[in-house]
C-alpha cells in the first residue's frame, strides 16, 4: 500500500505516519525529517536547504525531487510507503508520476488532514516551546500557511481528479484520527 499524507504544517502527517508506518509495516518517507537530518549533519544538502527551512519557504523544487527519486528506488520501499510532506507543489506531483511509472508503482491513497488555521497555529506554537524547532516560531509558521495556501492546497483538485483523495477531518484526539485514517486506507 503507498500512501501521500497531505495537509497544512501542524495538520498532524508526521504525527500519523509514525503511527501507521508501525501498525501497517510500510515505511514513512518525510522530505521535512530528510531535511532536518542534513541540516544537522552540516552536508551541503543541509546547507542548502537551511536558509529556506527557517524562513518557512519551501526548499526548491529539483532539490526534494531528487531526494524522493533516490528514496523510492530502495529495497524497504517495495512493501508500500507513506510520503508524509510530499509533493508540495504541483511540479512535485508531476515528477513523483513520473517517478512511480519508472519504478512500476503507483499511489493507492491519497489522505487530506484538514485542520483549521487558528488550531494549526496553536500547535506549532506548541510544538515550539516542547522541541525548539528553528521554523516554529509566529512569522515562519504564517509564511509557512500562506505558501500551503497557494502551492499545496490545488493538489487537492489534483488528487481528486484522479479519484485517490480521500478526505479526513484532523481536529480530535490522535487516536480518533488514526481511527478515520484506517477507515478510509483499507
Ligand atoms: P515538515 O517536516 O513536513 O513540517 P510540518 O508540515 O510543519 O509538520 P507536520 O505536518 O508533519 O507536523 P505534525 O502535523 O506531525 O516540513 C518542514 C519544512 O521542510 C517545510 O517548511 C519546508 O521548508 C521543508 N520541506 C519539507 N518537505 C518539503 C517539500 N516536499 N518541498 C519543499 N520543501 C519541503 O505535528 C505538528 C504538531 O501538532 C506536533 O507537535 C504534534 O504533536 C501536534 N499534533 C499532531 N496531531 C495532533 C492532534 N490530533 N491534536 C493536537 N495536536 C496534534
Amino acid at each position: 500500500m503507498n500512501i501521500i499524507f497531505l495537509g497544512a504544517p501542524g495538520a498532524g502527517k508526521g504525527t500519523q505516519a509514525q503511527i501507521v508506518e508501525k501498525k501497517y509495516k510500510i515505511v514513512q518517507i518525510s522530505t521535512g525529517d530528510i531535511l532536518r537530518s542534513a541540516v544537522k549533519a552540516g552536508t551541503p544538502l543541509g546547507l542548502e536547504a537551511k536558509g529556506f527551512m527557517d524562513k518557512g519557504a519551501l526548499v526548491p523544487d529539483a532539490v526534494v525531487i531528487g531526494l524522493i527519486k533516490d528514496r523510492i528506488a530502495m529495497d524497504d520501499c517495495r512493501n508500500g510507503f507513506i510520503l508524509d510532506g510530499f509533493p508540495r507543489t504541483t511540479d512535485q506531483a508531476l515528477a513523483l508520476d513520473k517517478i512511480l511509472a519508472q519504478n512500476s508503482m503507483s499511489i493507492d491513497h491519497v489522505v487530506n488532514i484538514d485542520v483549521p488555521q487558528n488550531e494549526l497555529v496553536q500547535r506549532l506554537l506548541k510544538r515550539a516551546e516542547i522541541e525548539g524547532r528553528s521554523d516554529d516560531n509566529l512569522d515562519s509558521i504564517k509564511n509557512r500557511l500562506v505558501v500551503f495556501e497557494e502551492k499545496t492546497k490545488p493538489l487537492i483538485d489534483y488528487y481528486k481528479k484522479n479519484g485517490k483523495l480521500r478526505n479526513i477531518n484532523g481536529l480530535g484526539s490522535v487516536d480518533e484520527i488514526t481511527g478515520a485514517i484506517e477507515q478510509v486506507i483499507k
